[in-house]
């Protein structure tokens, strides 16, 4: 979704990383990939295996500890109160097509508040509406060319100093690309998005803006990184989605790409409310398995983005193959609820076979709940989309949300009507 920006502050990171370790190559090699075996998603800890759709919900949980412990951290439960304000309307977006609104939504937890701007698109239409909900990169006011959205402050993480700036008219609506609005109202659906650092701004502050500051706490080695936080707050968002007359709150779709892929996926993993889960080019940490090392890897992730997991997940910096998880039974603990999963063809840094892969072994966890799981076994051609409960695609071109891949994502969500 950040397009120009992105791909700078990858390269920089890449260039400071290589600063700070020479010896950091990524493999793009099948043949130079260590030999590997995943951890089975259907027995436990102890070896016992999972025989029925009960003892899978003890292991669910079980690995949802582990995932919580070792990998994201650990998230706090929410008890607090969520007030909505309406901000802006128009209710004649895209000559009629639909009814945009901008709501500030205030977490209130005792004497602490944190507020988030949401961004929505609802079509015009009678009857409950299904929702896209999915975090942009750049701001509200990059989705759409709408003068009607507020233009809210941004950070500026790729600066020498982290700040916030103020937001250049000049964006406005430069991410309509990844966001196809029309093509999503057209279809029946609704989009809700807000601002990922309006949740946690994406830098190392310790823990401490963004929903962190909701609760006083110590951190620890399993204290909650920004993509728990991320996902946490995609829950608090559906707290109040669920409040809202017109939204069908039991189709709520999370969406997300690349770091907000891999937090869709955690929200789906620890929210069951949401009713399908869609990562698109999510890669390490997110819908890639870490033990292949291909592309990126969990000791450059740690490195780079030091404040997306929890600090114990840098015991497996350069050692995989200790993980006691791997990433294909994220994708088991949103089953048996739909799944889908993006890969592009030049995106080989977040390992497409890898993704692929994941969603395979993940399928039998589907199978034991009674649903098909990824239809085939062998990786599909390029362009060429397969579905069963898991859906997967590799789409030509590189690490980016397109109006391919939006057009799966809606032909996959219509599985929910
Ligand atoms: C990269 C990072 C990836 C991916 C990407 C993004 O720099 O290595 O894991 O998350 O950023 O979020 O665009």
């Amino acid at each position: 979704m950040k397009t120009t920006g992105i791909i700078l502050t990858t390269l920089l990171m890449m260039l400071s990383f290589y600063g700070i370790s020479q010896e950091f190559k990524p493999n793009y090699d099948e043949a130079k990939m260590p030999p590997y075996k995943l951890p089975d998603p259907l027995v436990f800890e102890d070896g016992t295996p999972v025989k029925d759709k009960e003892s899978w919900q003890k292991r669910r949980a079980e690995l949802l500890r582990i995932f919580e412990k070792e990998e994201y951290g650990v998230s706090p439960a929410w008890k607090g109160k969520i007030t909505a304000t309406e901000l802006a309307s128009n209710p004649d977006a895209f000559s009629g097509m639909g009814v945009m609104k901008q709501v500030k939504l205030t977490l209130i937890n005792g004497s602490k508040h944190h507020s988030m701007n949401l961004l929505m698109y609802l079509p015009k239409k009678t009857g409950k509406i299904p929702v896209f909900l999915g975090y942009n990169f750049n701001g509200n006011y990059t989705v759409t060319d709408d003068p009607k959205i507020i233009a809210e402050n941004i950070w500026d993480i790729e600066g020498e100093k982290v700040q916030q700036v103020k937001a250049a008219d000049s964006d406005r609506g430069s991410s309509y690309n990844n966001w196809q609005v029309k093509e999503i109202l057209s279809r029946g659906y609704g989009l809700v998005t807000l601002y990922y650092c309006d949740a946690d701004p994406d830098f190392n502050d310790g823990f401490k803006n963004g929903v962190h500051s909701l609760y006083d706490w110590k951190r620890d080695s399993s204290s909650w990184g920004s993509i728990a936080a991320w996902a946490w707050g995609l829950s608090r968002v559906l707290d109040y989605l669920e409040t809202v007359p017109q939204i069908d709150s039991k189709k709520v779709i999370v969406m997300g790409h690349s770091r907000l892929g891999k937090a869709a996926l955690w929200a789906g993993a620890t929210d069951q409310r949401f009713a399908m889960v869609i990562s698109n080019n999510s890669g390490c940490g997110g819908a890639a398995l870490s033990k292949r090392i291909y592309g990126e890897t969990v000791g450059r992730i740690n490195t780079v983005f030091p404040h997306w997991f929890c600090d114990n997940y840098n015991k497996y910096n350069e050692k995989e193959d200790k993980l006691p998880v791997d990433q294909h039974e994220l994708l088991a603990l949103i089953a048996p609820r739909p799944l889908y999963v993006a890969s592009a063809e030049d995106d080989q840094w977040a390992d497409p076979k890898g993704e692929f892969l994941s969603c395979v072994a993940a399928s039998p966890v589907y199978q034991l709940l009674g649903k098909e799981g990824l239809p085939v076994t062998e990786m599909p051609a390029v362009n060429s989309p397969v579905s069963g409960t898991i859906g997967y695609h590799i789409r030509s071109g590189g690490h980016d949300v397109k109006l391919y891949d939006w057009q799966r994502y809606l032909d996959f969500a219509d599985k929910l009507r």
